[in-house]
């Protein structure tokens, strides 16, 4: 009997099977990390990046309670447009499938679903973590335990410069997830080429990576992601005194506002975006299109 649960598009199915380089996207990003329509746009590029870098993508997401692995242009067009899509943790996958349920999957829902499916390599803009007001919220995105416990390479421009990094790289450090500064020696800041944190590990070309990789595989472990934090280009970066006096005043809005759960980080990533003037979403797009070319041309190392 054809699997229902979750199912691979015709093109990721023959890739993953062919041992041919493959790598995952998240939806989340798409349908509430970036403003509509340009979101589309946005989506329809990093698939395109991807192929030029010599592999196939598989966008991710739940669509009717069906998780696809590699969407079509009208699938990804619903993602992208239709405002009734949900974000989707891990957590959040059997109650989305049981119920016919349609939503967008963030870091957590789409490595463990990218990793079922036989897909090594993955791309996004930055890592959830842990919140700056942990001590009262106790937010800490589930985006950290599943990392604990995937075996997938992550390529990302750090965590989200709205949380708190030192503590987040110690949650990474304790949970066993391995950290690579990919041409740097600090731990980049998501719209900042630095969040000024250093890191353990610095390697230079996908080789490299793809090293490693071979390595923990040699190993038999860890069973935990490694992350390939790879920084913004300092020329595209956000300014960073615009950076932390809007994300000031976010965090304060945020805090006033009651917000909590789930509309937290959607919350901070718009209210940068609209008080920056666009320059957030710039320096976001410039991480995640260099991202998803990295992790390309990581799968793609023979
Ligand atoms: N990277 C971006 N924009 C985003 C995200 C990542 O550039 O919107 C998403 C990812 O899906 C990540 C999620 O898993 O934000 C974290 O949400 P939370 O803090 O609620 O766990
Ligand atoms: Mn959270």
């Amino acid at each position: 009997m054809p699997e229902t649960t979750v199912v691979l598009s015709e093109e990721v199915r023959e890739a993953v099977a062919a041992g041919r380089p493959v790598v995952a996207l998240e939806s989340t990003i798409i349908a509430h990390g970036l403003p509509r329509p340009r979101n589309l746009a946005v989506a329809q590029e990093l698939e395109a990046l991807v192929r030029s870098a010599g592999a196939v993508p598989a966008t991710i997401a739940v669509l009717d309670g069906i998780a696809r692995i590699g969407l079509d242009t009208r699938q990804l067009e619903r993602v992208a447009g239709d405002t009734g899509v949900r974000k989707l943790g891990h957590r959040d996958l059997a109650p989305a499938i049981a119920l016919g349920t349609s939503g967008a999957t963030t870091v957590s829902a789409t490595a463990f679903l990218a990793a079922r499916s036989g897909i090594r390599v993955f791309a996004t803009g930055g890592l959830g973590g842990v919140h700056r007001e942990w001590a009262t919220t106790q937010d800490e995105s589930a985006d950290l335990r599943l990392l604990a416990q995937t075996g997938i390479t992550v390529v990302c421009a750090g965590v989200k410069s709205i949380l708190d990094v030192p503590a987040t790289l110690q949650r990474l450090e304790t949970l066993g997830v391995g950290v690579l500064g990919y041409g740097t020696e600090h731990f980049p800041g998501f719209y900042l080429s630095s969040s000024g944190e250093p890191v353990d590990w610095t390697v230079r070309t996908p080789h490299e990576v793809a090293a490693v990789m071979r390595a923990r595989e040699a190993l038999g472990g860890p069973r935990s992601a490694l992350v390939v934090a790879n920084p913004v280009p300092e020329d595209e970066q956000l300014d960073p005194a615009l950076h932390d006096r809007v994300l000031a005043l976010a965090l304060d809005e945020c805090r006033e506002r009651g917000i909590v759960g789930q509309g937290v980080t959607p919350f901070l990533l718009e209210y940068l975006m609209r008080y920056t003037d666009g320059a957030s979403l710039e320096a976001n797009l410039a991480a995640v299109r260099g991202n998803v070319t990295l992790a390309a041309r990581i799968a793609a190392v023979r």
